[in-house]
């Protein structure tokens, strides 16, 4: 009996059989378990198949499976859930297993995968797995390689992973509303030989954007390039978790793009090389420095370091309204302008009026300004020596030295040698 025939004779019973699968068949499906927290979980070895070293998702988690015959089995749900995108600021999105981005599925190159997608959206769906070589019946968009997934319904996908790399999963269906609501997650698929391509810690983070007016929680999915909120893996600073890496790992970071825009990801004190794309690996004489990787849309990129420098660097998007959280883009620029008078008295008037400050923006980030409620400030966070000013994709990478090996907790600011922090003249 060829595997062939069994994909076929499976899915097909997944198709025709659907409610079949979620009632009677209820027993066999494992498990789809829920993740409520948005805090980074520490990766944890596989408990069975074969070995690899697990990535770490930033503010994130991955999906447990289970073995079945020589089948890995997964269990997707895909539904409404809400996302805290930083203390003090929740949004109503769709995604998986309780959580957006949903969680990454980790597995090893030759793995023969069976992914369960539940559907418990008010609408239809599908999920398409991206950069993974398959058959094309498996590809996932609606309409073209499969009949949409129901509401109520469980489809199953299976295939073989043919290689290693960096991928990810989103659906292909109604697929501007479902990726505007934060339906995506990452799909790791480790080489076959753990040794190969070892990084000590390996954090990964899709980049998604919403456009959630301050005040509300439900995100406009019309929009097309006005966005006011730019997230790493549904958070915005400083809801971000630090990369918190041990002085001398060896260090991969893996980014996917699915918003509407090119994000320029700059690391501050280290250069780096572009090691992986979601086509593959790059071959090492391909390889060459950079201090920023340009993810463009619908791309991934995976890029390595060895963590030399001890310190808190800065990880950030470059374009500068990325690094900031919900505000109007038609405030008017009033730098040279003395108009104190004017906005005290607008104030009295209405007293949420916010405008631009004479010397800059600065003011705002250290004025408590009143703000709408469930709205994080645009210009926020506190490091050691003051306001940082950021918001959005901005987090902060720690190296630091004698950490313990699986030890991603907040070390706190970084201590400065004395004699290197840059000092006022007198
Ligand atoms: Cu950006």
């Amino acid at each position: 009996m060829s595997s062939r025939r069994n994909f076929i004779k499976t899915s097909t019973a997944a198709v025709l059989g659907a409610a079949l699968v979620s009632k009677a068949g209820a027993a066999s499906l494992p498990e789809a378990p829920e993740e409520k927290s948005a805090t980074t979980k520490p990766p944890s070895l596989p408990p069975n198949g074969r070995p690899f070293h697990p990535v770490v998702t930033l503010n994130g988690w991955s999906l447990p499976w289970r073995m079945n015959g020589k089948w890995k089995e997964f269990h997707l749900t895909a539904e409404p859930v809400q996302r805290e995108l930083t203390p003090g600021s929740v949004a109503n999105l769709w995604g998986y297993n309780g959580q957006s981005p949903g969680p990454t599925i980790e597995c090893v190159a030759g793995d023969w995968v069976r992914i369960y997608v539940t559907n418990r959206l008010p609408e239809h769906t599908t999920v398409h797995w991206h950069g993974i070589l398959l058959p094309s019946g498996m590809d996932g968009v609606g309409g073209l390689s499969q009949p949409q997934i129901a509401p109520g319904k469980t489809f199953a996908y299976e295939f073989r992973m043919k290689k290693s790399g960096t991928f990810m999963y989103h659906p292909h269906a109604d697929e501007m509303v479902q990726m505007a609501m934060g339906m995506m997650g990452f799909l790791v698929v480790h080489p076959d030989n753990h040794r190969h391509h070892h990084a000590d810690r390996d954090f990964v983070f899709l980049m998604s954007a919403y456009d959630i007016e301050p005040g509300t929680m439900t995100p406009r999915v019309n929009t097309m390039l006005d966005f006011n909120l730019w997230t790493w893996n549904s958070r915005i600073f400083p809801g971000l978790d630090p990369l918190v890496i041990r002085q001398g790992d060896r260090v991969r970071i893996r980014a996917g793009n699915l918003t509407m825009t090119n994000h320029p990801l700059h690391l501050h004190g280290y250069d780096f090389e572009v090691t992986g794309t979601d086509g593959g690996w790059v071959p090492k004489a391909a390889r060459w420095p950079e201090v920023t990787v340009d993810v463009a849309i619908g791309q991934m990129r995976a890029f390595e370091f060895d963590a030399i420098y001890p310190g808190d660097w800065a990880f950030h998007c470059h374009k500068s309204h990325h690094t900031m959280n919900a505000m109007g883009h038609d405030v008017p620029t009033l730098i040279g302008v003395d108009h104190r008078k004017v906005a005290r008295r607008i104030n009295n008037l209405v007293p949420q009026y916010m405008v631009m400050g004479d010397k800059g923006m600065a003011d705002h980030g250290a004025m408590e300004m009143e703000l709408p409620e469930n709205t994080a400030p645009m210009m926020t966070g506190h490091g050691q020596f003051g306001p940082i000013e950021m918001g959005g994709m901005f987090t902060v990478v720690k190296v630091r030295e004698g950490l313990a090996k699986n030890d991603y907790s907040d070390p706190g600011w970084y201590q400065h040698p004395e004699g290197t922090v840059a000092y006022e003249v007198s």
